[in-house]
């Protein structure tokens, strides 16, 4: 079954033909039959490939260029994901602590290694294709939130005993709200492109809620929250789901995975699966932070995560999901500002409309905050 996000391509085409070069270069077997662009995610390029094997039947590949604006160093992107799939597939094989029975996998270039230089400096990997999974990009239901959260719980606790040291950043200050903070002052106060009247009322957003930013870090400055080895981008769409039973199969999307925090694992999750509004919605009133998906999502990390995380991480869940939403708001707002430079962007203003949804979900966290809160707590104590 195809991802909805798919659309196939004739063989005549520029995606069949890249795929065909680029395919050739990995350890594939069979014929490329078919190749389709898979739309998702702001950042990285995304391909299917499906080969036809001697037997008759066929074996499909997902073929992913790292976008080397965002990843300074894809090599070092490459190690990570070497490093964090060995781990999880030796556990899972052993321990059978997979969530579906399949697992993400690189496949090695015919050369060796685990990716592929491309003649215009592209770098390539390849991963086996999920089979019989779909992403998606607003939650339909709680059974997906609370799969999707007890998927992230279940990815930390995996990690949970890698060596961190081993584990590179990235992407340096990834979630370091303060610094994203600060940056978006420096980019305003140059202005660029010139936007900066024209978003006037969400700058003043930002800079009202500056004591927001640096509450977790103060925290794992005071001893209070760990850092651990997290996936760092949580969003809905980077866990596949069972496209019939609804559960999750495993997450995807490991580029970020590096030291950070639980709480930014949880607090994406709440921002990109609670609203019931797509994250570049123009229509602010049908972006909200639904109750009873929030409390799906609690309920299934703290089914996976309760043994590990602490209390107060736990204590921060509903707030980690309003720091994340302004978090990446904020980013969005920085993009704009400089002329769209990061994130893909499809549309004039769309990195404006993404930010107004995220910063629409803030108002809505903050005013639902309490009743979030009562709720962890009472879940928490009935797992004691
Ligand atoms: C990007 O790659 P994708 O689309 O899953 C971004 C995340 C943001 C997200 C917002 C490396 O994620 O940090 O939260 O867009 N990834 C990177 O939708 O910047
Ligand atoms: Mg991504």
């Amino acid at each position: 079954m195809l991802n909805p996000s798919e659309s196939l391509t004739s063989e005549s085409s520029p995606t069949h033909q890249l795929m065909d070069r680029i395919g050739n270069q990995f350890a594939v077997q069979g014929k490329l039959v078919a190749s389709a662009e898979i739309d998702s995610g702001h950042i990285n390029s995304t391909y299917s490939g499906s080969y036809l094997q001697t037997d008759g039947s066929v074996q499909r590949y997902v073929f992913q260029s790292i976008n080397r604006n965002v990843f300074k160093d894809p090599f070092v992107v490459m190690k990570n994901v070497e490093r964090v799939t060995r781990h999880i597939n030796a556990k899972v094989l052993r321990n059978k602590r997979d969530l579906g029975g399949q697992t993400l996998n690189l496949f090695p270039a015919r050369t060796g290694g685990a990716w592929v230089e491309d003649t215009d400096g592209g770098v390539w990997r390849c991963y086996n294709f999920i089979e019989g999974c779909v992403t998606y990009d607003v939650v339909e239901n709680t059974r997906q939130a609370y799969q999707a959260a007890r998927a992230f719980g279940s990815f930390q606790d995996l990690v949970s005993d890698m060596d961190a040291s081993l584990i590179k950043e990235t992407i340096p200050d990834f979630h370091n709200t303060p610094k994203r903070f600060q940056r978006l002052l420096e980019v305003a106060a140059t202005d660029p492109v010139g936007r900066l009247a024209s978003v006037r009322a969400e700058f003043d957003f930002v800079l009202s809620r500056e004591p927001i930013t640096g509450i977790l870090l103060d925290a794992v400055a005071a001893g209070k929250i760990p850092v651990r080895v997290t996936h760092n981008d949580t969003k809905i769409n980077n866990v596949m789901i069972d496209a019939e039973s609804d559960e999750a199969v495993c997450v995807i999307d490991l580029d970020t995975v590096m030291p950070g925090l639980a709480l930014y694992d949880f607090g994406d999750l709440v921002r990109s699966a609670t609203s019931p509004a797509a994250e570049d919605e123009r229509d602010l009133s049908k972006v909200r932070m639904q109750m009873p998906l929030f409390e799906a999502l609690v309920e299934g990390y703290l089914d996976s995560a309760s043994e590990f995380i602490n209390e107060v991480e736990t204590a921060h869940l509903a707030f980690s999901g309003k720091l994340m939403a302004f978090e990446v708001g904020i980013r969005f707002l920085t993009d704009h500002l400089e002329g769209d430079v990061y994130f893909k962007t499809h549309r004039p203003n769309h990195n404006l409309d993404r930010c107004r949804t995220q910063f629409k979900l803030v108002e809505c966290i903050e005013a639902q905050e309490p009743a979030m809160t009562s709720f962890i707590r009472k879940v928490r104590k009935g797992k004691r």
